[in-house]
């Protein structure tokens, strides 16, 4: 037994039980595309995930990429390589792209379940397969023939990068320096040296990689909208898609990490070694940051599921542990110093650790999917009534939850809770949680560290967009608590709608900040200040609200005379939505308050001083 564990259960829960897509495919929404078959290929992947893709997971970890600067070739460890090649066989990298790149259509909500499968086994193996869903941007920004250019790489397989990041341009993407230099034959020589470049190496996996690139045309206005997103090939190629002479595009150093070691990072240097590196402008028109946008949109969304499928796997393992480990007497029992010795699922602590473990790994899970649901307007009117254009603002609003929340609360949470549940043994490496915690950690830096999600969503998901995805999202969550106020979760309910009044209360104390900054420029500091705290609490909002969403959803089945395993698992959804009420949804008052009470002390104070 590998060390992933899945819980394909609650992704199907979720999907055909609280979402209502096996109604949707029963339409005819997705084709031929029914439930029977939807599960099928969660099954199949959850067995590949759990089998051959997680088997290199420790392997690749200890035997990490090595770099030689003679040739610029990285060598990758052959087990992971051979992950590599199962998941390519196996074309999970298709799923989900148009017709003509050769892709099949599923319901994204779908998508992401089969994507947290893999990404919880072993996340560098679904990052260096992005190569065909890159394509599909490509196709879908590209002119006529780099439309053809993007069927050539995604029939091809080809290995595919995003390159925006500088040594001085990280958050400030717009601080970027790269040059792209304007040629007779419409071409463009990409000049600058790129850093963190994920997957710029193929050591046999691919038989070529494309780079999209931001660079800033000669001449180009600052900031990010000044860049222009260019398609830059390792090798050139003719129409046909063989491959000529190599570009002028140069991996020149490979990054030592504190994990996910295998997802190659790159310093990469277009040009400076006698050659040009030719790169294409993507469309007619510099507008690369909206371009790049595109990609960011899906690795965010990536990002977020590789945390939570991680976090849900170290629950999972510390469960196994849990009740397997005999520590202790019952806590009723402590004086008797004969008394049996017990699990240690028989003690408090230990069970109040679990459940929370289960509540944001559920819970956020059931948040990822909800966001996916509206990535695709043929799920989302049915699950939220949502338009296309309030279906597009939705998953727009939520992508900095999933990604920033989810990154931020598994990280934590694998090493306060899962790997404490371990004991000491949690420690070593004969556990998988210590790469958990170490692999995880890159969640909350990359594609947008919580700082810049927090801002994404206050100012742009929420200010500039008038409330209008949030009252959408806030309209669904008062028709919950007015429709469950007085059944068999009106408690629970009730703690969910104070929940609700204190996160309105922030987003108006936030918002009331950057009114009077309009008068006062350093009241902005005060949204500054508590944006994080704002995303975070939002997170738990909807971790609250979905976990008791399902909470009905299984009192029903529990009512309807479920038996067994499903009645357990039942049982579980229905304890865990009303931990969760209890014990973190009061917290958010305080927050509320912490919030409303913001000054600018923490500004004031002298540098010297800190
Ligand atoms: C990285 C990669 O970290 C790590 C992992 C790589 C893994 C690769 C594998 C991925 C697999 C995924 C699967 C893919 C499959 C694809 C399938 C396809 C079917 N939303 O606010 P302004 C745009 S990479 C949309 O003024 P500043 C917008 O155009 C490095 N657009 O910003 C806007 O114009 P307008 C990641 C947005 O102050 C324009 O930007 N690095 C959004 O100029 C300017 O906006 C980062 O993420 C948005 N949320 O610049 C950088 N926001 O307003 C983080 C902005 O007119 N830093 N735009 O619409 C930031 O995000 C900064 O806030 C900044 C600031 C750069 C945007
Ligand atoms: P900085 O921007 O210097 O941030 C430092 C600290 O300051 C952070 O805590 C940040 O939150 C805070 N901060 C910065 N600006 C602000 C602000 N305006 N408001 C509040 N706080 C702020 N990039 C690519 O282009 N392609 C890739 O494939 C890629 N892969 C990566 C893989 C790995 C393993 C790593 C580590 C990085 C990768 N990156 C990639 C780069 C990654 O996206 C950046 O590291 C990230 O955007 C942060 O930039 P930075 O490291 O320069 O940190």
């Amino acid at each position: 037994m590998g060390h992933y564990k899945s819980n394909v259960r609650d992704i199907e829960f979720n999907l055909f039980e609280d979402l209502g897509v096996g109604e949707v495919l029963a339409s005819g929404a997705y084709g031929d595309l029914d439930e029977d078959t939807a599960k099928e290929m969660l099954r199949e992947a959850a067995r590949q995930a759990e089998g051959p893709i997680a088997e290199s997971f420790a392997e690749a970890d200890r035997n990490p990429p090595v770099f030689n600067p003679e040739t610029h070739e990285v060598k990758i460890n052959e087990a992971f390589k051979k992950s590599q090649a199962i998941f390519a066989d196996g074309g999970w990298a298709y799923l989900g792209l148009n017709d003509e790149l050769g892709g099949t259509d599923v319901p994204r909500s779908l998508y992401w379940g089969i994507g947290e499968l893999f990404l919880g086994a072993n996340p560098p193996v679904f990052m260096f397969a992005a190569g065909p869903g890159f394509a599909q941007i490509l196709f879908d920004e590209g002119t006529d023939e780099q439309k053809k250019w993007a069927k050539i790489a995604a029939e091809r397989n080809w290995n595919a990068t995003m390159v925006l990041t500088e040594p001085d341009a990280g958050s400030d993407v717009g601080a970027g320096r790269t040059k792209a230099i304007k040629q007779e034959d419409g071409s463009w020589h990409i000049e600058g040296v790129k850093r963190f470049i994920t997957s710029a190496v193929m050591d046999g996996m691919f038989e070529s990689t494309f780079h999209l690139v931001l660079a800033r045309p000669e001449g180009g206005a600052p900031g990010t909208k000044g860049l222009g997103l260019y398609f830059v090939p390792k090798h050139h190629f003719d129409e046909q898609g063989n491959l000529g002479e190599e570009n002028g595009v140069y991996v020149t150093g490979v990054e030592h990490k504190m994990g996910i070691k295998t997802s190659t990072t790159c310093e990469v240097t277009f040009g400076g070694h006698g050659k040009p590196a030719k790169g294409w402008l993507v469309g007619e028109e510099i507008k690369g940051i909206a371009q790049m946008f595109k990609v960011i949109e899906h690795a965010r969304m990536m990002v977020g599921t590789k945390a939570i499928g991680t976090l849900s796997t170290g629950y999972l393992n510390a469960l196994d542990y849990a009740k397997q480990r005999v520590q202790g007497a019952d806590l009723t029992q402590m004086a008797d110093k004969t008394a049996p010795r017990v699990t240690i699922t028989h003690h408090p602590d230990v069970r109040r650790s679990l459940l929370t473990q289960k509540a944001y790994a559920e819970g956020l899970r059931a948040v990822y999917l909800y966001t996916a649901a509206h990535q695709d307007v043929r799920t989302a009117t049915p699950v939220s009534g949502a338009d296309e254009e309030m279906a597009f603002k939705v998953n727009d609003l939520l992508l900095p939850i999933v990604k920033g929340v989810g990154s931020e609360r598994a990280f934590t949470l694998l090493g306060t809770e899962s790997l404490q549940t371990f004991g000491g043994s949690g420690f070593l490496q004969d556990y998988p949680i210590e790469q958990y915690v170490r692999d995880s950690k890159i969640d909350s830096l990359y594609e947008g560290t919580t700082a810049i999600q927090a801002q994404d969503f206050f100012f742009r998901k929420i200010l500039r967009d008038r409330g209008a995805a949030l009252g959408h999202v806030a309209g669904q969550i008062t028709a919950f608590i007015e429709a469950n106020a007085g059944g068999a979760f009106a408690a629970d309910v009730a703690l969910l709608k104070t929940a609700a009044e204190d996160v309105q209360a922030m987003a108006a104390t936030l918002t009331g900040f950057a009114l009077a900054s309009q008068q006062e420029p350093k009241e902005l500091y005060k949204v500054g200040l508590g944006s994080v705290r704002f995303l975070m609490a939002f997170g738990d909002l909807m971790v609250g609200w979905r976990l008791l969403h399902q909470a009905v959803v299984a009192q029903a089945k529990i009512d309807g005379g479920a038996t067994g395993a499903d009645k357990s698992f039942y049982e579980g959804k229905v304890g865990v939505a009303k931990f969760f009420a209890a014990n973190m949804l009061p917290l958010l008052t305080g927050t509320k308050d912490i919030i409303a009470a913001i000054d600018n002390q923490a500004m004031d104070l002298d540098e010297a001083a800190f």
